[in-house]
């Protein structure tokens, strides 16, 4: 009976659904643009944007770069998976950054970058991104815009609530979405109820350089850890985690999911754990597990294996964990600017439910509980709720606030953004989205100090807004005015990949530091070389190893001689270049890798084996200067057993 009463529930939002939609669609096909919206956003040529939005790929496992309000793509960062445009993952520098304890991993999905912050605002340092599928977590380095480091999560599977950062980004957290056997190990999954464990994790950051270390695990109850974000102000100290299915299902979660009428918020007091790890309260754990660093100066990565790792247990440790009733089903866990209310969004509610986190202080001295789930106080839910906002649409999913009291809170199945008032929970304005929206972003709405002036919803559905491609369309975002009491819809643009969160910051905070090119003479690559007097190739049994330079607009050398079918030939290739935006690319006939695209200053190496005799050339592949089509050279490749002796030349020097 439950479950038929579920299923016509689940029937009923589907259908309000399709009439939104349609709704929508009738409403005005543009979104109903106010006349001046070209205005606020049209960016001249030549001048720039205000703000950077970094955009999750989803499924496209990468971190894309985009100018607001223009809505223009500058950049695809590759992160989680290989890139072959910028031979991220294919060049033997790159390489180790996809390593893991499954081997090296060439794909991920990338759903919820951060932007480091230092008293609560943000810094522009890095920012931070997880994988969901392989749990993993990357930090990609704002001077750069690259991914300088990835470390896997141990003891967790479906990295999803995961990465945000503290206030000072003292931590970056990651939680398990799927509970397993911690450790792992062979058993029946009907006897998940119990003795499944879902681990929640903080990684330290070094405030000099943003290393990740994980610091400590916590061994939570076997639910699904969905969403997180850190207190701030008042509750900094304090983590918050959304659950679902509490009910310990294992089998047909959307129906045996979604049984119990309130889930809960876990809120975690991080700084407690601090105490208790330094009072050695946690144990220590064996694991395995990749650390991967790309250190600047060596234009390398390099893999470090970590074999142990500390847990603490909540039954141990009183006071860490408590955890929140929360309806119903909740993904979206938000905090306030202030710290104080802590943003539940039910996706089966048609409610948010917001909680306090004065409340929740006073509740825990009142020890005001309501149960316990294996051995966690539950708080009493009338004692830390809040308020809700009511009947304020359909399907919550996610919740971003601005700089003036005001909240907004994405709406999947009636595909709008609607915003309220924090404190009065009254709805002021709702706008539709095209169609049915995941997260929204404002700049800096994940701190003490939004930025306010934009929204952006991203929207997983788009059927009639483009020209059609086939079978598969693009998913999009939609740029909001909110300077004003109603908001404006101004831009609607394709994204790459199916954008989950994204960060958006004022491109003053960081486009000063943006790096120009790498000094070749702080190359401390271990195949660099630092002048074309320095190229040459060396042979060890049947590798050889070309030290090779571009310039424009010629490699050097440019013809060699003497290598054999069945040589592994590494290329090493430093761009001798010291000019801004001037990359040089090379490409060898039947190399099984991409190319590789070298900045100024830097060294990159591709393996080539070749398996026919004959001569084959090479080419620069980026169009570098006018002269860019003579950029060339060849190899000759002699049988196996052939006695040419290895030469190179320039220019018959
Ligand atoms: Cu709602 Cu992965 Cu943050 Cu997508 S998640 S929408
Ligand atoms: Cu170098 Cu084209």
């Amino acid at each position: 009976m439950k479950n038929l009463k579920f299923i016509s529930t689940i029937i009923l939002l589907g259908f309000l659904a399709l009439n939104c939609e349609l709704k929508n669609s009738k409403e005005s096909n543009s979104g109903a643009l106010s006349s001046n919206a070209a205005d606020k956003v049209y960016i001249p040529p030549g001048k720039y944007d205000s703000f950077y939005a970094f955009i999750s790929g989803g499924f496209s496992g990468q971190l894309s770069v985009y100018g607001l309000p223009s809505g223009r793509l500058f950049k695809i960062i590759p992160v989680f998976s290989v890139d072959a445009e910028k031979g991220y993952g294919f060049n033997e520098e790159t390489k180790p950054l996809l390593n893991t304890s499954f081997g090296q991993i060439p794909w991920g999905d990338s759903h919820h970058p951060d932007i480091s912050q230092t008293n609560g605002e943000l810094d522009g340092r890095w920012v931070y991104i997880n994988e969901n599928n392989t749990p993993r977590i990357a930090k990609v380095d704002l001077s750069l815009f690259e991914t300088t480091e990835i470390i896997e999560i141990p003891n967790t599977a479906g990295n999803h609530s995961s990465s945000y950062v503290t206030e000072n980004t003292e931590y970056v957290i990651a939680g398990t979405r799927f509970s397993i056997p911690v450790p792992q190990k062979d058993m029946p999954i009907e006897d998940y109820k119990g003795n499944f464990k879902g681990v929640l994790s903080f990684l330290k950051i070094n405030p000099e350089d943003g290393q990740m270390n994980l610091s400590f695990q916590i061994m939570m109850p076997g639910f699904n850890y969905d969403k997180a974000h850190p207190g701030r102000g008042a509750s900094h100290g304090w983590f918050f985690y959304t659950t679902y299915n509490t009910e310990e299902a294992n089998s047909l979660l959307e129906v045996n999911a979604s049984q119990n009428d309130k889930d809960f918020i876990a809120a975690v007091n991080w700084k407690k754990a601090e105490e208790y790890i330094k009072k050695g309260k946690f144990k220590t754990v064996a694991t395995n597990y990749a650390h991967n660093i790309y250190n600047e100066s060596e234009h390398t990565a390099k893999t470090n294996w970590v074999k142990e790792v500390r847990i603490l247990d909540p039954l141990e440790c009183p006071g860490l964990v408590y955890f929140l009733p929360t309806p119903k089903s909740p993904h979206g866990c938000d905090v306030d600017p202030s710290g104080e209310y802590i943003v539940g969004s039910g996706k089966l509610s048609a409610d948010v439910t917001v909680h306090s986190f004065s409340k929740m202080i006073k509740a825990i001295e009142e020890k005001n509980f309501s149960g316990e789930a294996y051995g966690i106080p539950i708080l009493n839910f009338d004692a830390v709720h809040a308020g809700s906002v009511k009947q304020a649409g359909l399907g919550p999913l996610h919740t971003e606030f601005d700089n003036n009291g005001n909240a907004y809170t994405s709406f999947f199945i009636s595909s709008e953004l609607v915003k309220w008032k924090l404190g009065t929970w009254e709805v002021i304005d709702r706008k539709p989205t095209f169609y049915s929206v995941g997260h929204l972003m404002i700049p800096g709405g994940n701190s003490r100090k939004p930025f306010g002036k934009y929204a952006l919803a991203m929207n997983k559905i788009t059927k009639d807004r483009y020209l059609p491609t086939g079978p598969e369309v693009t998913q999009s975002a939609q740029l909001y005015d909110i300077t004003g009491e109603k908001m404006d819809l101004l831009l609607d643009f394709p994204t790459v990949g199916e954008p989950h969160y994204a960060a958006g910051i004022p491109a003053d905070l960081i486009k000063s530091k943006s790096k120009k090119l790498f000094k070749i003479e702080e190359n401390n690559h271990k195949y660099a070389v630092h002048s074309n007097e320095d190229v040459k190739v060396t042979r060890e049994g049947n590798s050889v190893h070309i030290y090779m330079t571009t310039i424009r607009s010629h490699f050097s050398p440019d013809n060699i001689e003497g290598i054999k079918v069945g040589d592994k030939v590494y290329f090493h290739i430093t761009n001798l270049e010291q000019d801004y935006d001037v990359p040089h690319g090379v490409a060898m006939i039947g190399a099984n890798t991409s190319e590789l695209l070298i900045m100024p200053g830097q060294t990159e190496t591709f393996i080539w084996e070749p398996k026919q005799v004959g001569v084959w050339p090479f080419y620069c592949t980026d169009f570098c200067s006018a002269l860019h089509q003579e950029m060339q050279g060849y190899i000759r490749v002699s049988p196996k057993n052939s006695d040419i002796k290895l030469s190179w030349s320039l220019d018959g020097e």
